[in-house]
């Protein structure tokens, strides 16, 4: 939905009939990664804020420079702002741009996996650890090795394993790794090395980490997103296609993989019967919402499943200003999930 597109009223308008409103507004937010930890629930997202820089297709306006935590008792208390956990200052070999971040927890220290553009103007992603959920967090000296693009998002299974999921176009340069090292031709363009319409579509990764989920503990590998026919999804299939904003939960022993499809502003799932997959292609998750972006988290509370996501109505269409919300996510008996309207109410 291109923000150019709507007014002023259409705002009013629009904002009467979305199915939920921002869960902080004296900030802007965005990127959530949802997580239940010890009975509570905490966000991890990105801090949007206006740096100034132009709109391209590389997401240079996307400048934001470090982190906060929310947290919330229950899904219909008040969201807490916990303030700074981490400063692209305090990350010595990250420059800029602190995009979509995640966390877990493992023997009572919490790990904020980002990515951030280093000096040489590649993404790799870092991780940093506190011994509270809202920081603030120590970051490592160096990048996790063999990391590269970004949107990290971290499952842990149920035997105890963890598994990062990583990777985004364009702007997120994973299209430039396709021959195993960076790739810096054609350094102002976002298309440059996408396959060809009737090529398979980029493929985001996974890497098992290792035990103290500082590094990997394998070579990144392709998870395959697979159609009705098990066939991978071709780069021309844009409303299906992987783009960006992995994330990965597990209902009734199946892995469900979601993720955004991008310059279509889907947030899509596929289902798979491993961490590795492959999965093959389940359906829309959310419609488009105002802003460029689409990115969100699945979590479960107690019983319930929420979907977060963000959207850009709070700062009326500014595509790198915008605001976390929540709503309830429905899995259906055949093991779909109910596709969410965002502004239906
Ligand atoms: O927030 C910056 C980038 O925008 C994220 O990394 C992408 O997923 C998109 O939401």
């Amino acid at each position: 939905m291109p923000e150019e597109s709507i007014d002023h009223i259409d705002f009013i308008k629009l904002n009467e009939k979305a199915i939920s409103q921002p869960l902080v507004s004296h900030i802007y937010t965005a990127d959530p990664s949802a997580h239940y930890f010890n009975g509570k629930i905490y966000i991890y997202p990105s801090h949007d804020v206006d740096a100034g820089e132009a709109f391209d297709d590389l997401g240079s306006h996307f400048a934001m420079e470090d982190y906060h935590v929310i947290s919330m008792d229950s899904i219909d208390s008040e969201a807490v702002d916990h303030g700074v956990a981490l400063h692209v200052d305090n990350v010595s070999w990250a420059e800029k741009q602190m995009w979509a971040p995640d966390a877990a927890h493992k023997n009572g220290k919490y790990y904020l996996f980002f990515p951030a553009k280093a000096y040489d103007g590649i993404f790799r992603i870092g991780v940093a650890v506190s011994d509270s959920p809202v920081g603030p967090f120590q970051p490592q000296p160096k990048a996790i090795k063999n990391s590269f693009s970004i949107d990290p998002a971290v499952f842990e299974d149920e035997d105890g394993s963890y598994y990062m999921y990583f990777g985004g176009l364009w702007g997120g340069q994973l299209q430039r790794w396709r021959k195993g090292t960076f790739n810096a031709e054609s350094p102002d363009s976002p298309t440059a090395h996408i396959p060809k319409d009737d090529e398979p579509a980029l493929l985001p990764l996974i890497a098992k980490m290792t035990d103290d989920l500082l590094e990997f503990a394998e070579a990144p590998k392709e998870i395959e997103i697979l159609d009705e026919n098990g066939e991978l999804l071709l780069a021309g299939d844009t409303d299906r296609r992987f783009f960006e904003a992995s994330w990965m939960h597990k209902y009734k022993e199946k892995y469900y993989f979601s993720y955004s499809t991008g310059d279509t502003h889907f947030i899509c799932y596929a289902i798979g019967d491993t961490p590795y997959g492959p999965f093959t292609y389940g359906g829309k998750i959310l419609e488009p919402v105002v802003g460029w972006t689409s990115h969100h988290s699945i979590c479960k509370v107690e019983d319930t499943w929420y979907l977060f996501y963000h959207d850009s109505s709070l700062s009326k269409g500014v595509t790198h200003l915008r605001s976390v919300k929540v709503t309830e996510l429905h899995h259906l008996e055949d093991g779909s999930i109910k596709t969410i309207a965002p502004y239906s109410k």
